[in-house]
């Protein structure tokens, strides 16, 4: 089979694309290969989304026609606010850009060549197109196609957004300094529902240089007020973290600790007998594994270990699972990494613990984020890999929350803050789902162990 090749040269392409916020074009159709007919055209064009028409002359004019709707053969006008005529001329560097007349419909979709009203492309089933400026699109014949409408090319290309802003973000957040204060108070203040557990346990599992040491460093520095780096972080070809580390983060320097201990972990590995070991983490999850337990590759931590803690109780138990991805490496994750990933949620469903995924680096995964974080909900391209993480982990979306830990700053910044502390935040709105279930699970048998006067008892209370 031939491979169909653009007869767009790298200077027409560029400026194609200058028409576009971030885009890719993939050629769908090509005239002088597959013929210059609209029975043609609509075989390889229909239902493809957004695309653009290009077409060329003898005197070197490429024009046509963009529209973000599909090709379907209706016979009905189509309304396209998106829509635009556009021509590019050697020797100009600007592409000429008419946008429709207001009110009008973009084109007939109709079994006929593409038929935009002021441009009627594959006139008649001929390489040819028809031109009547002043019909849906406004231009100068002249400025448009240089009064030349046969052609010597026609192609069709699918338009595919790669960072493109949404225009209403997928998720409401305030960027506010007030925002940041709210959410540092509510994290300072909480106070888990349930008696017998001083401080929520999040546990932070990943694949090696995701970040989730950075993580911990992150918020420790949002709350101390300038950079900190506690937690080891960095690069290397394995798990840079080899302890298990409990870490509490304080309030300012010298501050009161805050109600919560972010549990660091080795990276996981995609081999079997490489990375943190599964029943290393199940142990973590029970409460075995003490505070800078060296992880061993030679095997999981055993009762006899140092650094195995026997007798444990609910406070020493993990209350929330965060799995830590990198943005940038979501389609790259292997079967063998997913294999993982299941097998490790199979044993934390099987324990009750609520489970969510931190996507991090969003900076150096789309280039609209790393110019502005707040544009993270905006981002076509965030919001493509959270669904495929969600999907491929088997989490909700809800449940997966962008970060941008700090990496390279000096300083503190409110947007990234914002966004870490709000992660923070669903991890205790998490962590409290776990305890309501074991308040449920002991209503009968413990009373007291739940935290009296508050919310939650009131409610047990009322419904007795
Ligand atoms: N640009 C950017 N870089 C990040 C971000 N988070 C982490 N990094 C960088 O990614 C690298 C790995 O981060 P770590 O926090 O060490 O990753 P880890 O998951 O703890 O890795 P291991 O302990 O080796 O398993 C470091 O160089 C970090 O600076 C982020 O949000 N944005
Ligand atoms: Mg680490």
């Amino acid at each position: 089979m031939s491979v169909v090749i653009s007869s767009l040269s790298k200077d027409q392409e560029k400026k194609l694309l200058s028409l576009f916020s971030h885009a890719k074009l993939h050629l769908l159709y090509k005239a002088t290969v597959h013929g210059f007919t609209a029975a043609a055209f609509h075989s390889r064009c229909d239902k493809q989304g957004p695309t653009i028409i290009v077409a060329y002359n003898a005197a070197g004019f490429v024009f046509g026609a963009y529209t973000s709707k599909d090709y379907t053969q209706s016979g009905a006008g189509i309304n396209d606010e998106a829509a635009f005529l556009y021509s590019i001329k050697d020797g100009e560097n600007k592409p000429l850009r008419v946008s429709g007349i207001t009110g009008q419909c973009a084109f007939t979709d109709e079994g006929t060549g593409p038929n935009y009203g002021a441009l009627v492309f594959l006139h008649d089933n001929q390489p040819a197109v028809q031109s009547n400026p002043g019909t849906r699109f406004q231009f100068q014949a002249a400025a448009m196609h240089g009064d030349d409408l046969a052609l010597t090319e026609f192609e069709v290309y699918r338009v595919e957004a790669l960072g493109d802003l949404l225009v209403k973000p997928w998720r409401i957040m305030q960027w506010t300094a007030e925002r940041k204060q709210e959410l540092m108070k509510f994290i300072q203040n909480y106070k888990p529902d349930i008696k017998t557990v001083n401080k929520p346990r999040v546990l932070l599992v990943g694949p090696v240089g995701a970040g989730k040491s950075s993580f911990f460093n992150s918020i420790n520095s949002a709350f101390r007020g300038n950079m900190t780096l506690q937690a080891i972080t960095g690069t290397a070809g394995t798990s840079v973290t080899t302890q298990f580390r409990m870490y509490t983060i304080k309030a300012g320097k010298g501050g009161k600790a805050l109600p919560l201990i972010l549990c660091d972990t080795m990276g996981l590995e995609e081999n079997a007998n490489a990375g943190l070991d599964i029943e290393d983490l199940v142990s973590i999850c029970k409460g075995h594994v003490q505070d800078r337990y060296q992880f061993s590759t030679c095997g999981s931590i055993l009762e006899d270990s140092p650094g195995y803690k026997k007798h444990t109780t609910l406070n020493d138990r993990i209350h929330c699972v965060v799995y830590v991805v990198d943005t940038c490496k979501v389609s790259l994750l292997t079967q063998k990494m997913l294999d993982k990933f299941a097998a490790i949620r199979k044993k934390t469903i099987q324990m009750g613990i609520p489970q969510i995924v931190l996507m991090t680096k969003v900076d150096e995964a789309c280039p609209l984020v790393a110019e502005d974080l707040k544009n993270v909900y905006r981002s076509v391209y965030i919001q493509k890999k959270a669904r495929e993480i969600s999907e491929s982990i088997g989490i909700p979306l809800s449940c997966v929350l962008p970060v941008k830990n700090y990496c390279e700053e000096l300083g503190l910044d409110v947007e990234i803050d914002t966004l870490l502390l709000t992660a923070v935040e669903q991890m205790l709105n998490y962590a409290d789902n776990y305890f309501e279930n074991q308040i449920t699970d002991n209503l009968d048998n413990q009373p007291e162990m739940y935290r009296s006067g508050d919310q939650f008892q009131n409610c047990i209370n009322s419904n007795e």
